[in-house]
């Protein structure tokens, strides 16, 4: 027992729980509902209080979800930049709040990387490259002329700019293979499908696709067999990202080549949200572990495959 007159030190304050505000992209594709269920349920799994907002896909509206989280005072900030450029003004006002911010999925073009602690996501360009490597060995024999075209993602964005980049920096070797049109379908299916059904007017002979996410691959492929034509047989399709349903059209052999791009950033964002808040050094850059599958890659994953 306490014999002393010294009274026993006050109950330290029950833990606050620690409060992460999170500004989503929006919801247009599957890719990106698989993002949000993985983030949610990471910050469960964390005990952390996520605030979530989903911006429609539009800048302003998630500069306006940054501003409300600094003054909410919640402990970290993470988001993922609908387009890479005009961040620099919100994400200095969160520093100044002495609020971290961490990059997920996509990246900002800011030059003062002290803005942000760290950016998790994948390596864009990289996946661009697979695509053009798949492509340039798939008619590495022959001479013909191949004619591509190009369904973009989302204008501005880091999966846009550098999936373009990556894929003309390979393909650029064969000069038999080109991209007759190129064009943005804002990584919807609507939208894909209807940038399709232009392509499919205005060029006759078209040999390739290749669709920056599946969701544009997978409204293409409605186009495709609108027109009469066989997806995968007539026209090549390559896609990004490896949702349930582009891993389906690769199992019918509707898309020929998958590039994964892995949404599940959820345990690796509130891992580094308690690094940070630890006072850790994290690295600047955390980059996500993803494949590639041809249609028979896929047809054994299929069962496997967790979104
Ligand atoms: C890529 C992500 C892209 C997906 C699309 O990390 O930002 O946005 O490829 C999604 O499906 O809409």
């Amino acid at each position: 027992t306490n014999a002393g007159t010294s009274t026993a030190p006050a109950a330290a304050p029950a833990n606050k729980k620690i409060t992460l505000g999170f500004a989503q992209v929006g919801a247009e594709s599957g890719w990106r509902t698989a993002n949000t269920k993985s983030i949610q349920d990471s910050a469960k799994a964390a005990g952390f209080e996520l605030k979530f907002s989903d911006a429609q896909q539009k800048q302003e509206n998630q500069i306006k979800a940054i501003r409300t989280y600094i003054q909410q005072k919640v402990d970290v900030i993470a988001f993922s930049p609908v387009v890479e450029s005009g961040w620099d003004t919100v994400l200095k006002e969160a520093k100044d709040a002495n609020i971290p911010v961490i990059l997920t999925d996509r990246a900002v073009d800011s030059k003062d990387t002290s803005l942000y602690r760290t950016f998790i996501g994948s390596d864009f360009v990289e996946e661009g490259r697979k695509a053009g490597k798949w492509l340039v060995d798939k008619y590495k024999d022959s001479k013909d002329t191949v004619n591509i075209v190009e369904l973009q993602g989302t204008t501005g964005s880091a999966p846009a700019n550098d999936r373009k980049a990556g894929f003309e920096e390979v393909i650029k070797s064969s000069p038999n293979l080109k991209v007759i049109a190129s064009q943005t379908g804002d990584f919807t299916r609507a939208k894909g499908k209807e940038v399709m059904q232009a392509f499919l007017k205005a060029h006759k002979n078209i040999n390739v696709l290749y669709a920056h996410n599946d969701d544009m691959a997978l409204g293409a492929i409605q186009a495709i067999e609108e027109a009469g034509l066989k997806p995968g047989k007539d026209i090549t399709i390559i896609s990004v990202d490896g949702v349930k349903d582009g891993f389906v059209a690769a199992s019918e052999g509707k898309i020929n080549f998958i590039v994964e791009c892995n949404p599940l950033l959820g345990e690796q964002l509130m891992q580094a949200v308690n690094d940070v808040l630890a006072g850790k050094e994290i690295p600047k850059r955390i980059v996500t572990k993803e494949g590639v599958f041809t249609s028979e890659d896929a047809k054994r994953e299929l069962p496997n495959r967790q979104y």
